[in-house]
């Protein structure tokens, strides 16, 4: 008999990945999706006529269709991805993240507990929960939290109910603590994929330069299709535990930029500081990169590095793309996306 899981936020970058890790180990995968009024199925197209793979319309903030759809599907396995998961978006729409990213894990559990208990149940929580704080770094499992975000605060509080679930009703209900993964299929607002969209606009003439927020912000970036084997694993442990997925490297975002425009061929070289720092190319001393404030963050998360000891221990985890061919990738894949489109891809990195 086939395992099934079932998965929300199915369209995203994880929810995509996670779908074919499934899949290619025979299970059912049965995913949520919103109705929108404009296609979302793009980062899952090429697997949507799958016979093992079965969508069905849902929404986090509604109680009724999560219970109904736990009753319905009967998962082995649940790995709840969906949440408004824009730092910087959770403080321009507070109270709607709080509502998805934080209630509705409780609602997800809550139908769990009522109607399937023995269902595993994977939450994606993140090192946002730790707020960067430098003298914490490398943050592990036992890291104190200090959130410093909607975002996080809501992520927060999915944790702790994850946690209380397992204590309480002995549901068999795991954090994965991941620090960001990336990858070709990243939102554009994110800034791995804005930077490296706009280098491929700038490539085709269509941008002049990329506008970034701060540049100093040190994050630990891995690979977003290592991240769901992680995820898999922690579901597979012999007892219901959480875990820190990380790389054990960190790089600030001028490091980030740097590396994408090496994978064209452009040196790029620094000067100014503060909010007057810009980024010119060194053989042409064309301007490419500049520090626009409306990409600052009210409260910003300075420092994310990761531990992963505990993974590699107990689940044989260990990421396997280094940052330069994660940067590699994505750079490769967004230059011939823009050459195979004409008129260019939109997409709103202007909003991240
Ligand atoms: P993502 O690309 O933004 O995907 C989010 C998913 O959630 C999308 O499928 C989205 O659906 C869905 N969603 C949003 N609001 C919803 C609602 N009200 N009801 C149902 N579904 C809803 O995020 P990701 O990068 O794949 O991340 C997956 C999860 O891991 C998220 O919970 C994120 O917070 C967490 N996480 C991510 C990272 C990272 O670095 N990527 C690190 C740590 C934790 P639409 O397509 O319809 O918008
Ligand atoms: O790419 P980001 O928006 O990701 P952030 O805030 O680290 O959050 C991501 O990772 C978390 C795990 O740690 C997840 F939980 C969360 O769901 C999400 O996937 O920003 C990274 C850094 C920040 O410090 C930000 O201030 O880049 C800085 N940044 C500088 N300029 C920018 C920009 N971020 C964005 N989005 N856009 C900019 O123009």
């Amino acid at each position: 008999m086939s395992k099934i899981a079932f998965i929300t936020g199915v369209t995203g970058q994880d929810g995509s990945y996670l779908s074919e890790l499934l899949l290619s180990k025979d299970y059912e995968v049965h995913g949520m999706i919103r109705r929108q009024s404009t296609n979302c199925t793009q980062r899952i197209e090429h697997i949507i006529d799958n016979k093992n793979f079965v969508l069905h319309y849902g929404d986090m903030s509604d109680s009724h269709n999560l219970t109904e759809l736990i009753g319905k599907i009967k998962p082995d396995e649940v790995y709840n991805l969906a949440a408004q998961s824009h730092v910087g978006t959770s403080f321009e729409v507070p109270e709607y993240t709080a509502e998805v990213t934080g209630v509705g894990t409780i609602k997800l559990l809550e139908a769990i507990r009522q109607v399937k208990p023995d269902t595993k149940f994977y939450q994606a929580s993140t090192s946002e929960l730790f707020g960067g704080i430098p003298e914490t770094a490398p943050q592990s499992e036992k890291t104190p939290f200090y959130p410093k975000s909607p975002y996080g605060a809501a992520k927060l509080y999915s944790y702790w109910v994850t946690v209380n679930y397992r204590e309480a009703y002995n549901i068999f209900a795991c954090n994965g603590i991941l620090f960001n993964h990336e990858s070709p299929r990243r939102g554009t607002d994110f800034v791995t994929r804005k930077i490296t969209t706009s280098i491929a606009k700038i490539m085709n003439g269509t941008l002049d330069k990329i506008s970034l927020g701060n540049l100093n912000a040190k994050r630990d970036w891995g690979f977003a299709g290592d991240y769901v084997e992680g995820m898999w694993l922690i579901l597979q442990n012999d007892k219901p535990d959480d875990f820190v997925l990380a790389t054990g490297e960190t790089h600030t975002v001028r490091e980030f930029v740097e590396a994408a425009f090496d994978e064209v061929g452009i040196k790029i070289e620094w000067r100014g500081t503060g909010i007057e720092e810009k980024g010119y190319c060194v053989k042409t001393g064309k301007l490419l990169v500049e520090v626009n404030p409306k990409f600052f963050r009210p409260a910003e998360v300075d420092l994310l590095l990761g531990n992963p000891s505990k993974a590699e221990n107990i689940l044989g985890w260990k990421r396997k793309t280094t940052f330069k061919d994660l940067v590699k990738m994505m750079v490769a894949e967004d230059l011939s996306n823009v050459k195979q489109s004409y008129p260019p891809p939109r997409n709103f990195p202007e909003l991240g």
